[in-house]
C-alpha cells in the first residue's frame, strides 16, 4: 500500500468567528460573552479587532485557495444573526456569511461551520447562558434559521465547539465560575441543544451532514497503580466520553453518572430529551485534538486547587477522582502544553473503535511565538515539525483501518488565542499586529503555508 493519503481526503484549514473577525460592533452585531469577558491579563489582545477577518474574508480566502484547501472550517457569530439570541434576525448579518460562502465556493471550498464556537450572546448570557432552557429554545431557532439559509449551499456542520472544555474550564471561558450541579445541567442542556441541530440539520438540509465537535485527548494513568489506571478511568469519562456518549449512542456514560451521583448531582431533564436523545446521532465526530494528560489518584490534599487552571495543562485536580501529573515520557510546547504524536493515533483509533463514526479532524496545531523578518518571510519549522509528526500519525490511524476522512487543522489564519492574546500563533498565514499595535493587520505567507500546500497537492508528507 503506498504511504500516502487517499486521492478524496479532505484538507483544510480552522478558524472561529470571535477569534478572527474582529468588527465586534458593526452591522448591528450584538455582544457576546467574549466580547463583555473580563480577562485577567489586560496585556493581551482582546476579540474586538481580532484579525479583522470580517474586512479581510476576501483576501483570507483567497491565500487559503492559493494553499490548496478544499474544506475551511469556521464558525458563525451566533450574535450577527440574532443581536439579542433570540427575536429578530439581522439581515446584515445572515448577508455577510451568504457572502464568505459565496466566496469560498467560487474558489472551490467547501464551508464546514460550527454553529456556535465560545461566543455566546451576552442578552442568552444575562438569562442565565446554557444553565437555563430558554437558551436551549433560543439555539434552535438559531439553528433553524442557519440551516434555511446556508443549507443549500452548505452540507458539513459542526454543532457547539468544545462543550467539554467549555465547562471543565468555565471560569476562564464563559467568564465566570459557575456552581458543580449548575455546570452538569448546562451539560445536559449543551448536548439537548447538540441534538437538536443534529434532528434539524437531518430535516432541513438535503444531504446534510453534522457532527459534533469535541476536543478529545486519551488520559493515561501515570503509573500502573490499580488507583491510578482508577482516575484516568474516571477523568477520561468526566473529559470525553461522557460527551461522545451522549451523542454518539443517546446515553449517560455510566461512570460519568456515578461520578456525578458521588457528587451529589441531579440532572432535571425535560419532557421529550429522553426521545430526543435516543433518536438523534451524527454523521460523524470532528476531534480537536492539541495533547494528552496524564492523572494520577490524588492522595494528599494539601497544595492543591481544585478546578483546571488552563484548558489543556496537567494542572487539574479533583479531590477524590484525579489529579494532573507532569508525563516524564513527552515534550511541551513553549506554552507548557504536552505534544504526543503517538496518543494522537491512539485516541483516533479508540474513538474509531468506540463509536465506528467517520471522523474529522477540525483542530490541530501549534502554538507558539512567530517572527516576521525584515523580508517578509516566517520562517516556522517547529510547527511544520509538529503538524508532520501529527499528519504521519493520521495516516498510520487509516492505515490502522480508522476512518479518517479529513484534517483541517488549527488555524488557517494568526488568531487570538483563547487565553494568550495574539503571541501564540497558530495561523499558516501571519496577521500582523501585535497585542497593542494594529499596524495594517497584513498577511504573509509562513513556511508552514508552502510545506502544507506541498502536502495537499500530492497527498504525501513532504520532508
Ligand atoms: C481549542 C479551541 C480553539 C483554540 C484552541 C487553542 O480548545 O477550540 O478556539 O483557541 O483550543 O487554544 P489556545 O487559544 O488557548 O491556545
Amino acid at each position: 500500500m503506498p504511504h500516502k493519503f487517499p486521492n478524496d481526503f479532505l484538507w483544510g484549514a480552522s478558524i472561529s468567528a470571535h477569534q478572527t473577525e474582529g468588527a465586534y460592533k458593526s452591522d448591528g452585531k450584538g455582544l457576546t460573552v467574549q466580547d463583555t469577558r473580563v480577562r485577567d491579563n489586560h496585556e493581551i489582545a482582546d476579540f474586538t479587532i481580532a484579525s479583522d477577518h470580517y474586512h479581510h474574508y476576501k483576501e483570507d480566502i483567497q491565500l487559503l485557495a492559493e494553499l490548496g484547501v478544499q474544506i475551511f472550517r469556521f464558525s458563525i457569530s451566533w450574535a450577527r444573526i440574532f443581536p439579542n439570541g433570540r427575536g429578530e434576525v439581522n439581515q446584515a448579518g445572515l448577508d455577510h456569511y451568504q457572502d464568505v460562502i459565496n466566496e469560498c465556493l467560487q474558489h472551490n471550498i467547501q464551508p464546514i461551520i460550527t454553529l456556535n464556537h465560545f461566543d455566546l450572546p451576552q442578552t442568552l448570557e444575562e438569562i442565565g447562558g446554557w444553565s437555563n432552557r430558554e437558551t436551549v429554545d433560543a439555539f434552535k431557532d438559531y439553528a433553524i434559521t442557519v440551516f434555511k439559509a446556508y443549507g443549500q449551499q452548505v452540507k458539513y456542520w459542526l454543532t457547539i465547539n468544545e462543550p467539554n472544555v467549555m465547562l471543565l474550564v468555565d471560569q476562564k471561558i464563559l467568564g465566570k465560575q459557575i456552581p458543580i450541579d449548575e455546570k452538569y445541567q448546562q451539560f445536559h442542556h449543551l448536548m439537548i441543544a447538540e441534538k437538536y441541530a443534529f434532528k434539524l440539520c437531518h430535516e432541513l438540509v438535503e444531504n446534510g451532514q453534522i457532527g459534533p465537535v469535541p476536543n478529545i485527548s486519551l488520559v493515561y494513568p501515570a503509573t500502573s497503580k490499580p488507583l491510578d489506571n482508577q482516575a484516568s478511568l474516571y477523568f477520561n469519562s468526566v473529559r470525553n466520553w461522557a460527551y461522545l456518549d451522549f451523542s454518539c449512542f443517546g446515553r449517560y456514560n455510566a461512570v460519568f453518572s456515578d461520578y456525578l451521583k458521588q457528587k451529589g448531582v441531579t440532572i432535571t431533564f425535560a419532557p421529550g430529551d429522553e426521545a430526543l436523545m435516543k433518536e438523534n446521532f451524527p454523521d460523524f465526530i470532528a476531534m480537536n485534538f492539541y495533547t494528552t494528560v496524564t492523572v494520577e489518584k490524588p492522595t494528599d490534599k494539601n497544595n492543591m486547587t481544585e478546578g483546571i487552571s488552563d484548558q489543556q495543562s496537567e494542572d487539574i485536580m479533583d479531590w477524590g477522582f484525579y489529579k494532573g501529573v507532569t508525563n516524564p515520557y513527552l515534550k511541551k510546547n513553549q506554552f507548557n502544553w504536552t505534544i504526543d504524536p503517538d496518543g494522537f493515533k491512539t485516541t483516533l483509533q479508540t474513538l474509531y473503535d468506540r463509536y465506528h463514526l467517520p471522523i474529522i479532524i477540525t483542530e490541530n496545531g501549534l502554538g507558539a511565538k512567530d517572527d516576521l523578518t525584515e523580508d517578509g518571510k516566517v520562517h516556522d519549522p517547529y510547527r511544520i515539525d509538529y503538524l508532520k509528526q501529527h499528519i504521519e500519525q493520521c495516516l498510520e490511524a487509516i492505515e490502522a483501518g480508522v476512518d479518517l476522512f479529513g484534517y483541517s487543522p488549527w488555524s488557517a489564519i494568526d488568531l487570538i488565542s483563547v487565553h494568550e492574546g495574539i503571541s501564540k500563533r497558530y495561523g499558516f498565514i501571519y496577521v500582523d499586529r501585535t497585542e497593542k499595535e494594529l499596524k495594517q493587520l497584513a498577511r504573509y505567507k509562513k513556511d508552514s503555508f508552502y510545506w502544507y500546500q506541498k502536502l495537499i497537492q500530492t497527498n504525501e508528507i513532504p520532508p
